[in-house]
């Protein structure tokens, strides 16, 4: 899947598995919203009073199809490379499944009787995981010990009777291939609906990603991360949750890689109402606005949509809001050059020959972000020297790349500040992107809002039913596309 354009297809590969492997018709096909015992999603808009529950969605990752085989709900997943546009023109060499890093979430229902056929296209061996799922250990996917890893080109057949119920996922039991995106969400409907019902169920995947300047391709050895992502979205790339005033949500937050990351919902008290072992008994529940998130973990989080706005939601861990994080870019952005040879563009990535570790660049970039980099320097922020890195001569394509470009807001005797800067140069109204991260849910934010959204952060918008209905009929309108992020006047460079 090459490309930005291939983004449609990442996301429709889901549906398009069955049609490759030619085993199906599209009639033997259903969409996880045809499950039995579940409601359509046509009605889920309309109908509040019967007993199933509302299917989970997951913004920005499709859902992955099945079809049934008896009473055997059969899904196929396929293990391979996967070309992801994480922010408008970064697009990135993940692994993922089926297209798509986090891979599609799979729904069934507690009490299914269910099959994953998992095929390998990568170039190396893999075996996956059900996390959390107590089945015979032969189907538990831990390779070397309950089966032979799946060979590249191979397949393995996983067949379980499901009868938890929760929010579950399943990743590859290779430790490093984890941290390259393989990772899905498994989510167990129960048999007798929670109460009380939501009437909105999201899942958010976390991740993060160590991705040196001009490279495409995560260090899976890093251990310190400049690329956090929602949903294989870091904002403003991510889609916000749309809800209705009065609502009642839940979100299914999972995570998995390096850290642990506390969540954060504005204007909202919530409750955790689930574990990566299930729903959690009512007593337990306390409220709160945090969660953490432990790696290997999932937590539910529900609330009552009941204040009206476009609320944040979040990781707190302050490096985890932002994008491209790589601790020398600041001092940079304000030096002509540094001894190590570096300025402030390769410094932020935007390299014009070779890649981070090419011969040229090699040592003085390091070869890790943080730990192993000898480009590191002892050193804390310190006064401007070169003016607004906004206006180097060596930069005049971030204007024409769609960057609504502004001064940052600054005081005369900013420089004699100690500590100056911190955020000035990093978020604002210059660093807005609006127009390129365009969709139906972003309808009606204020203006330059991107400008201040990056790493593990989206909205939950509760809208009054006007504006409501407004964005409905927007996504209505776009179909079932996936958004294309426009990068106006900027070619492909990865195809
Ligand atoms: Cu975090």
């Amino acid at each position: 899947m090459g490309s930005r354009r291939g983004f449609l297809q990442n996301v429709l590969a889901g549906a398009g598995i069955f049609a490759s492997a030619k085993v199906l018709s599209a009639q033997e096909m259903q969409m996880p919203g045809d499950m039995p015992g579940m409601k359509m999603k046509a009605k889920k808009e309309t109908a509040h009073d019967h007993d199933s529950s509302v299917l989970a969605e997951t913004p920005d990752v499709p859902d992955l199809p099945f079809r049934m085989d008896g009473n055997v709900k059969e899904f196929h997943l396929i293990a391979e490379p996967v070309k992801q546009e994480i922010v408008p023109g970064r697009t990135v060499d993940l692994w993922g499944y089926n297209g798509s890093a986090p891979g599609p979430t799979i729904q069934v229902n507690q009490g299914d009787r269910v099959r994953v056929i998992v095929d390998n296209h990568l170039p190396e061996a893999t075996s996956m995981h059900w996390h959390g799922f107590e089945v015979p250990v032969e189907m538990d996917g831990a390779p070397g010990s309950s089966q032979d890893p799946i060979a590249p080109g191979g397949r393995f057949v996983y067949e379980f009777t499901l009868h938890q119920e929760g929010t579950y996922f399943y990743h590859s039991h290779m430790a490093m291939q984890e941290m390259m995106g393989m990772i899905g969400a498994f989510v167990m409907h129960p048999r007798n609906t929670y109460k009380p019902r939501v009437d909105r169920d999201f899942v958010i995947i976390l991740q993060e990603y160590a991705i040196l300047p001009n490279i495409t391709v995560p260090n899976s050895m890093n251990m310190e991360f400049n690329w956090l992502t929602f949903n294989g979205r870091s904002g403003p790339a991510t889609t916000p949750l749309i809800v209705r005033h009065g609502e009642r949500v839940r979100i299914r937050l999972i995570n998995l890689g390096m850290d642990h990351h506390p969540i954060h919902l504005h204007g909202h008290q919530f409750v955790v109402t689930g574990t990566e072992g299930g729903r959690q008994p009512e007593s337990t529940w306390g409220p709160g606005n945090t969660v953490l998130v432990g790696v290997a973990q999932s937590r539910d989080i529900e609330f009552v949509a009941n204040n009206p706005g476009d609320w944040m939601l979040h990781c707190h861990l302050p490096h985890h809001m932002m994008n491209q994080m790589s601790s020398m870019v600041g001092p940079m952005s304000r030096r002509n050059g540094m001894p190590a040879g570096l300025d402030m563009e390769r410094g932020m990535g935007m390299l014009r020959q070779g890649s981070a570790t090419s011969e040229e660049n090699g040592p003085s970039l390091g070869r890790g972000l943080g730990v192993g980099s000898t480009a590191e320097q002892t050193m804390s922020n310190s006064p401007l020297k070169a003016g607004n890195p906004m206006q180097h001569p060596d930069m005049p394509g971030m204007q024409r790349q769609g960057m609504q470009m502004g001064k940052p807001d600054v005081s005369k005797d900013a420089n004699s500040v100690p500590g100056f800067p911190q955020d000035a140069f990093m978020e604002g109204p210059m660093m807005a992107m609006d127009q390129m991260v365009d969709k139906p849910e972003n309808f009606g934010l204020r203006p330059g809002w991107s400008g201040f959204m990056a790493g593990m952060m989206t909205f939950v918008r509760v809208l009054p039913e006007a504006k409501y209905d407004q964005i409905t009929e927007l996504r209505k309108k776009q179909g079932n596309k996936p958004m294309k992020m426009e990068m106006p006047g900027m070619e492909d460079k990865d195809e």
